[in-house]
C-alpha cells in the first residue's frame, strides 16, 4: 500500500458554479498531489456572472467539520470564506486548541461581482483572534486597504500595509494583480503591475521579497486567489519553507491562469484552470 500524501484541510464556501471556494482550492489540492479535506462555511449559489445566494452553514456544524478534520490529521491548512462572525469565532477558537499547524488565510470580503462574503462586524474578530494564529494571509490590494487602514496607490503604500499587517501576527502577501492605479505604476518604473507585469510582495517580518511575474491577459480569472492561497498551502502540506512555497504557488498561479477558459453563454466570464495541463480522458 502507498505511504498517504500530506493531508490539507480547505474551510471556504462552496461556489457551485466550480470557480472559486472549494471547488477551486480542491482542484488545486489535487494537481498538488496532496489529500484535500473540505470545512464548508457555506453555500452559494452563483453563474457564470454573479453570486445569487449565499447561506452559511452556522457554528456548530463548521466545529464538527472541524473536528472531524482534525481525526483524520491535517499537515497544512487553507482558509478562504468565513461568511459571519460566529464561523470566525468557531474557527478561531478551533486553531487555539489544535497544536501549531501551518495556516493560510485568504481574506475574502467580497466577491469580484461585490457581493459581502464577510459580514463587515466580523473584521475586528478576525483581526484579534485569527490573524495571530497564521502563517501567512494573502490579501489583494482591497482587502490588504481593509485590513491595514492604509490607502494604497502603488508599492510603497503596499509595503507599509504589509508592516502593519505582518504587526497583527502573519506574514503577508500582498498579492498586486488587481493592478497599482496606473499613475503610481509608472512612478515606479512601470513595475508595479499597471503594465505587463505584476508583483506580489512578501513581508515576513525582516524582509520583503517581491515576486515579479508577467500579466497573463485574459479575462477569465475567478478563483486566482483562492487557488494562489490553496496552492501556498499545498506547499507547507509538502513541507516546503515559506517563501519556496510563495514562489512556487506563484507559477502555479501563473501556469493555471495561461490554461483558463470562459464560462455562461456570453463568454465573457470563466476562470483559471488549477489543472491545466493535467485534463483529459482517462
Ligand atoms: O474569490 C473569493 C471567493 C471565495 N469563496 C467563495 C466565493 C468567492 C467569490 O465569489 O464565491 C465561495
Amino acid at each position: 500500500m502507498a505511504a498517504p500524501p500530506p493531508r490539507v484541510l480547505t474551510i471556504a464556501g462552496s461556489d457551485s458554479g466550480g470557480c472559486s471556494g472549494a471547488p477551486a482550492d480542491l482542484r488545486t489540492f489535487a494537481a498538488y498531489g496532496v489529500h484535500g479535506l473540505c470545512a464548508l462555511t457555506a453555500v452559494t449559489a452563483q453563474s457564470a456572472a454573479e453570486v445569487r445566494a449565499v447561506e452559511p452553514l452556522g457554528p456548530d456544524l463548521v466545529r464538527q467539520q472541524l473536528e472531524t478534520a482534525e481525526e483524520i490529521g491535517i499537515e497544512a491548512i487553507k482558509i478562504g470564506m468565513l461568511a459571519d462572525a460566529a464561523t470566525v469565532e468557531v474557527v478561531a477558537s478551533w486553531l487555539e486548541r489544535l497544536p501549531p499547524t501551518p495556516a493560510v488565510l485568504d481574506p475574502v470580503l467580497r466577491s469580484t461581482s461585490g457581493t459581502a462574503l464577510l459580514d463587515a462586524e466580523a473584521i475586528p474578530m478576525l483581526v484579534e483572534r485569527l490573524l495571530p494564529q497564521l502563517l501567512l494571509v494573502t490579501p489583494n490590494l482591497f482587502e490588504a486597504e481593509a485590513l491595514s487602514g492604509e490607502t494604497i496607490t502603488g508599492l510603497e503604500e503596499a509595503r507599509n500595509a504589509a508592516r502593519r499587517i505582518e504587526r497583527m501576527g502573519p506574514s503577508v502577501l500582498v498579492t498586486g494583480g488587481h493592478g497599482y492605479p496606473a499613475a503610481a505604476s509608472r512612478s515606479n518604473g512601470g513595475t508595479a503591475g499597471g503594465g505587463g507585469e505584476v508583483t506580489d510582495l512578501l513581508f515576513d517580518g525582516n524582509r520583503f521579497e517581491a515576486f515579479v511575474h508577467p500579466r497573463i491577459r485574459t479575462r477569465w480569472r475567478r478563483g486566482t486567489g483562492c487557488t494562489l492561497s490553496a496552492a501556498v498551502a499545498a506547499g507547507l502540506g509538502w513541507h516546503l519553507p515559506l517563501q519556496e512555497a510563495v514562489r512556487r504557488a506563484v507559477a502555479f498561479v501563473e501556469r493555471a491562469l495561461r490554461g483558463s477558459y470562459p464560462l455562461g453563454r456570453s463568454g465573457g466570464h470563466g476562470t483559471l484552470d488549477p489543472m491545466a495541463g493535467r485534463r483529459g480522458r482517462r
